[in-house]
Formats: C-alpha cells, structure tokens, sequence
C-alpha cells in the first residue's frame, strides 16, 4: 500500500560523467530502498547544458523526483550524500563534472538555513534544468518562500 504519511520533498538529480542515465536510475532506486523514503514519482530524463563551472564540460541529464519520507531533512541529506559517495561522486572542483549530484529542492514547507542545509535550494527558482522536469510531476507544488507554484516559477524565467 502507498503511503500518504510524511513529508512531501522534492529532489534533484544531475550527472554529466559516466554511463549518466544508469547512474541516475541506480540513485533513484537506492533513494527509494531507504526505510522510511517512499518514492512517488520520477519525471523523465532530460539532456542540458551546463550552467556554470569549467569551460568545456559535457552536457547534463537531468531528473527530479518526489518522495514521501518520515526522515527529518538532515537525515535525507545523509543519504543522498551516501548515494552520491557510493556512486563515485568525489568533490574537486566547484561545480565540476560530477557522476551524480543529488539536491534537496523542497521539503514540505520547511525553510533550513544551517551550515550543512539550506532548503529551499537556493538556485532552483533560476533553473531550467531543476523546474522544467519538476513541473512534469509536481505543478501545482509550491514554494514556500515565494508563494508561487513550480509551474508559475517556470513561467517567470527569462534565461533558457
Ligand atoms: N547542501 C546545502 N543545502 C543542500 C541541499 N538543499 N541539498 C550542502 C543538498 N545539499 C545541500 O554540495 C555541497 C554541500 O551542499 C553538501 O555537502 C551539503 O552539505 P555539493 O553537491 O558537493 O556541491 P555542488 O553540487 O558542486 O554545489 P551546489 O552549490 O550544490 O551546486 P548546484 O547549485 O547544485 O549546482 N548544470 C546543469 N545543466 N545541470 C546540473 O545539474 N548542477 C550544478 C551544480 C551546476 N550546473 C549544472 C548542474
Ligand atoms: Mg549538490
């Protein structure tokens, strides 16, 4: 049975090094074999551009996904940060080609400012690659600090 408890959270995922959609299929299912993460729906794959970071790198697939989880925001970032280092993911430059990078977009209506976390991710309501997958499953999801819906965010970007 589907469960409708826990927090609606909203996650991002991004890879541009390796075999990209198999590592972003991996992730989504290790995400979901998590006791107490329950995986609602993943929108499709979609190939960008690279927004920032060094020159020349190869382009992105991207994905978003919605869970429901009874874990707090700080033990889901746990998490993801054990897929990612599972999955290869070593940090070594600033926005640089990675395997998998996995962001915490929105949790419920929950606002973290701390050192490890800040949620809402503070660069999605700018991001093509983050609200276009995100509106193909959750439009009507709103952001808590600005009111609108995923679909009007996508509406109001003007870079492309
Ligand atoms: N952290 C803080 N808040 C969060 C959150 N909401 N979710 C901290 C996840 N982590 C969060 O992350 C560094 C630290 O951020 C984590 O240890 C955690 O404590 P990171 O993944 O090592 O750093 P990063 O991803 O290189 O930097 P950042 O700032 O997360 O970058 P962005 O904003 O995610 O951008 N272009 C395309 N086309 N597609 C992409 O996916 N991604 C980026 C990375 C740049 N350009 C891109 C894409
Ligand atoms: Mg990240």
């Amino acid at each position: 049975m589907v469960s409708s408890h826990g927090t609606e959270c909203l996650i991002g995922l991004g890879a541009n090094l390796g075999n990209r959609e198999e590592t972003l299929t991996i992730a989504w299912k290790r995400l979901s074999d998590v006791p107490g993460v329950h995986p609602e729906r993943l929108s499709r794959f979609v190939e960008t551009d690279p927004l920032g970071g060094p020159p020349n790198q190869p382009k992105y697939l991207n994905a978003v996904g919605l869970v429901r989880t009874d874990l707090t925001a700080e033990q889901l970032l746990d998490v993801v940060l054990q897929i990612e280092h599972d999955l290869g993911r070593r940090r070594t430059i600033p926005w640089g080609p990675r395997t998998i990078d996995m962001d915490i977009l929105l949790f419920g209506n929950a606002c973290v400012s701390t050192r490890q976390l800040t949620i809402p991710h503070p660069r999605m309501c700018f991001r093509r690659f983050v609200l276009e997958p995100a509106a193909e499953i959750v439009p009507q999801m709103v952001h808590p600090h600005q009111g609108k819906t995923i679909r009007q965010l996508l509406s109001e970007i003007t870079i492309p």
